[in-house]
């Protein structure tokens, strides 16, 4: 085999990447934010398009020479707009914080308060953490799920919003295993007169293939990441109603952002041509259908799932009911070749770094071709280990079997 450029330029560099080739060859990626994009987007995110500085949009540039960035953008622009049934779209945010600095910025003042899901009950980081720009700069308040069944608990949506009369309502989660009611969170935005933003980041594939339904119809503003269920490149997106487009885009460039990166734009365009593909809607059919089967198969081994199942790509298990914290599971599964993270569970007692759970997601198993058959295999493993976690013998012999089976499967991009 001849030599990479990088191999024979930077082989330290090159070492480190061929070491997390074989990890995401060899491994189980179950982290439910991850994917494996396709060959195609890997190869237009590394083209020459890095060289182009292009700060504005096509047609209004601050540069010369952006006669074909500028078809790049549009087509990125149309496919989005095509894939989602959006009134405009902005493709530029580098990844899904700028996307949602975005919208509040474009139309909110700081101090503004803001209605949007705890991050202890599945939100993000930008709807308002503390430490966060977000909570620094905007007066968030929070909802949350019931206890009783882990349900977002729209009542407690409408109290807030009568009562804090927020100038946004916030939809959208990184670790809520159900489908999301969009319409019902516009009506209360409606009703409180409040403008309605959903980040999509983590089913935006599901909604793209038709398994999620779509914020789009509801919300003045929906915000993606493109590199999740939707398997583009590490980015983000905005799309918004034509009457706060001019808001918006100026807000990501030149308010949050300078020159865009083109190549990861270009990788946007490849992925969304990928999505309106009918084989996207398969896949993410399969998504869903590879996480039911899963999480039947936790439940059936004895795991407690927070709301007890799932609709979508993800599940999040409460492991202290097997006597262990997130922070094991995740150390003792990453022994074995099973990638998960560590998450706080609804009204978890535990702190962040050593929370009572683990979320799992099935978006890149299923881009490597496995379907449920596989995921009984997959369950039985992490069941295997939760329930042998401190036998280092036990652990290496499931390294072992994982890594003669997960290296049957292609990678796109590795093979
Ligand atoms: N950090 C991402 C996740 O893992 O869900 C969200 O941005």
């Amino acid at each position: 085999m001849s030599r990479s450029s990088l191999e024979s330029s930077d082989p330290q560099l090159w070492q480190s990447v061929q070491h997390e080739r074989t990890r995401q060859k060899e491994g189980l990626e179950l982290i439910a934010s991850e994917n494996y994009t396709s060959a195609a987007v890997l190869e237009a995110a590394g083209t020459i398009l890095t060289n182009k500085y292009a700060e504005g949009y096509p047609g209004k540039r601050y540069y010369g020479g952006c006669e074909f960035v500028d078809e790049i953008e549009n087509l990125a622009r149309d496919r989005a707009k095509q894939l989602f049934g959006a009134e405009h779209v902005n493709v530029q945010p580098h990844a899904g914080s700028q996307a949602n600095m975005a919208v509040y910025m474009s139309v909110l003042q700081p101090g503004d308060t803001i209605l949007a899901m705890d991050l202890a009950h599945g939100g993000h980081l930008t709807h308002g953490f503390g430490l966060n720009f977000s909570g620094k700069l905007f007066n968030f308040k929070h909802y949350g799920v019931r206890q009783s069944d882990h349900r977002i608990d729209f009542d407690q949506v409408v109290r807030l919003a009568k009562e804090f009369k927020p100038k946004m309502i916030v939809a959208g989660a990184s670790a809520y295993p159900r489908e999301i009611d969009h319409a019902k969170f516009a009506e209360i935005a409606r009703e409180n007169e409040a403008l309605f933003m959903v980040d999509m980041a983590h089913y935006s594939g599901l909604v793209a293939g038709g398994m999620h339904n779509s914020p789009v119809p509801h919300a003045d503003f929906v915000t993606t990441t493109t590199h999740k269920t939707l398997r583009g490149p590490r980015s983000g997106m905005v799309m918004c109603r034509e009457k706060f487009a001019k808001d918006v885009d100026k807000t990501v460039f030149p308010g949050l952002q300078g020159g865009p990166l083109m190549h990861i734009i270009a990788a946007k365009a490849v992925c969304f041509g990928e999505c309106l593909a009918p084989s996207f809607k398969d896949y993410a059919k399969q998504v869903v259908a590879n996480a039911q089967v899963l999480a039947d198969t936790l439940v059936a081994g004895g795991i407690r799932l927070v709301s007890g199942g799932t609709d979508n790509h993800l599940m999040l298990c409460d492991v202290t009911a097997i006597d262990l914290s997130g922070k094991i599971a995740e150390q003792a599964l990453d022994k074995a070749g099973i990638t998960v993270n560590k998450n706080m569970i609804p009204y978890d007692q535990r702190k962040a770094l050593d929370p009572s759970g683990i979320r799992i997601g099935t978006a890149a198993l299923t881009t490597r071709g496995m379907k449920e058959a596989e995921m009984k295999q997959v369950g039985g493993w992490i069941l295997r280990v939760l329930k042998a976690s401190s036998d280092e013998a036990a652990l290496a012999k499931i390294r072992h079997e994982i890594a003669e089976f997960a290296t049957a499967y292609n990678v796109p991009g590795i093979g």
